[in-house]
């Protein structure tokens, strides 16, 4: 080998080395932790069934056993009563809230309102 051969090759592997250097460090994005400041609301958690203007917000889709709030925009006393199986039935005050415990079980549970025959929903545990 020619030394002049060998400065080209010489130069050549300098050439990709400066070439692969310079595309290989890409700056480094500012990791952001967790940060642990954000407040939480302070509204109710869970699945809620709204009441409003005589109609049930539904269907609700909840987990077996939950603990589900009831909440009545109306002024007129509503119930969240299942149609069958005695599964749930709560009373909710005109302009309050109330709760129930979902059925364990999975399924899809007609309830319905005793005091108003034309309020109906649905809550579906699964
Ligand atoms: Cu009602």
């Amino acid at each position: 080998m020619t030394p002049r051969i060998f400065a080209l090759l010489a130069s050549l592997v300098l050439l990709a080395a400066c070439s692969s250097g310079t595309t290989s460090t890409p700056a480094a994005p500012a990791s952001s932790p967790a940060s642990t400041t954000a407040a939480a609301p302070a509204a109710a958690t869970g699945p809620t069934i709204a009441i409003s203007g005589m109609k049930f917000a539904s269907p609700v889709t909840v987990s077996p056993g939950a603990t589900v709030t009831v909440t009545n925009a109306d002024g007129a006393e509503h119930s969240v009563t299942a149609d069958t199986g005695n599964t749930f039935d709560v009373d909710v005050d005109g302009k309050g809230t109330a709760t129930f415990t979902a059925p364990t079980q999975p399924g899809t549970y007609a309830y319905h309102c005793t005091y108003h025959p034309t309020m109906h929903g649905q809550l579906i545990v699964a």
